[in-house]
């Protein structure tokens, strides 16, 4: 992995019916983001956080859908800036933020791949697919919706900034999932992503599909995107999310995934997202969210045959 790493706090909040992941980047560097990159050897540099400009108004038909204009300037604004980042060669680390911040992150990321003629691959930790377009979300949250932007899918159009880079839904590996609306079920399977929801894992554990899914990033010499949502992991054990769902990563299957991203040293790029501070306990959340991305970018308990 890159020698120096660039944290860009995104202080997303309108993409829920929830407050307070307007608080996430700095509850990430509260917890001690930047020192413990550091004491792993990495050179960090802290953009702070950007923020949007605003845009005209913009109104959808979906009477549910709501900030639509301000989650569209974010959109906008962290496209700009992903691409910016991936362009001077960067390692970027989103700090949300809710998730809807990923239709700017990811879309900005894949635009810089193919102007560098390489493949993007993004691994989606998440109970969510966030597969919904503008018209199909019945919660009008757009968080739950920047998956199905960034690969291209219909129900965007004339309101989000027109793609010129798709992910293709071959290149996509969402785990952990838990929660699937319908229509989010039926696009998910025209589409054709590789999922591995909750039953899949307690069946066969993380260790085959992460491996399988890493080797086909190699095999194409291609680039990873890893978008984590907070509640991909169990909310007994990282309760500051708004969105928790029962039964999702332990403690050991999230750092496992972690520590075979690390050995793979294939991640690119990265967006932690969905930290909402103001529900957490004594900064639990923060906390293990900032000790998983040690294990990411390369701690270990002893060394590891794996691990070149
Ligand atoms: B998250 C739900 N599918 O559309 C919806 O946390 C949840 O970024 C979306 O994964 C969750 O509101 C969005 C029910
Ligand atoms: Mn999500
Ligand atoms: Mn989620
Ligand atoms: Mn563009």
């Amino acid at each position: 992995m890159k020698n120096t790493v660039v944290l860009i706090g995104a202080p997303v909040q309108t993409g829920t019916n929830i407050q307070g992941c307007v608080m996430g980047p700095d509850a990430l560097r509260t917890a001690g983001l930047q020192g413990s990159l550091e004491a792993l050897g990495y050179s960090v540099i802290d953009r702070g956080n950007v923020l949007p400009e605003p845009g005209p108004n913009r109104v959808h038909s979906n009477s549910a859908v709501h900030h639509l204009s301000d989650t569209i300037s974010w959109t906008e604004k962290l496209h700009a800036v992903a691409l910016e980042e991936m362009r001077e060669g960067s390692l970027p680390l989103f700090l949300g933020g809710d998730h809807s911040m990923a239709a700017g992150t990811v879309s900005g990321i894949a635009q810089a791949a193919e102007e560098a003629g390489e493949e993007q691959f993004v691994l989606w930790l998440d109970a969510h697919p966030d597969f919904h377009n503008l018209s199909t979300t019945s919660s009008g949250n757009l968080h739950g919706t920047p998956a199905a932007y960034f690969c291209g899918l219909s129900g965007f159009e004339g309101y989000y900034p027109k793609l010129n880079t798709a992910i293709k839904p071959e290149n996509i590996c969402m785990m952990g999932l838990r929660s699937v609306d319908n229509p989010e079920r039926s696009a998910l399977q025209k589409a054709g992503i590789e999922t591995y929801d909750m039953r899949r894992i307690d069946e066969n554990g993380v260790v085959k599909p992460v491996t399988e899914f890493l080797s086909r990033v190699k095999k194409a010499n291609g680039r990873l995107h890893v978008s984590f949502d907070v509640d991909f992991l169990d909310p007994d054990i990282a309760p500051a999310v708004g969105t928790t769902v029962p039964g999702g990563a332990t403690f050991r299957e999230a750092h496992l995934i972690m520590e075979m991203l690390c050995d793979s040293q294939l991640v690119t790029s990265v967006d932690l997202v969905e930290l909402n501070p103001f529900l957490d306990v004594r900064g639990r959340t923060a906390t293990l969210m900032t000790d998983l991305v040690s294990s990411l970018f390369g701690k270990q308990v002893l060394d590891h045959p794996n691990r070149a």
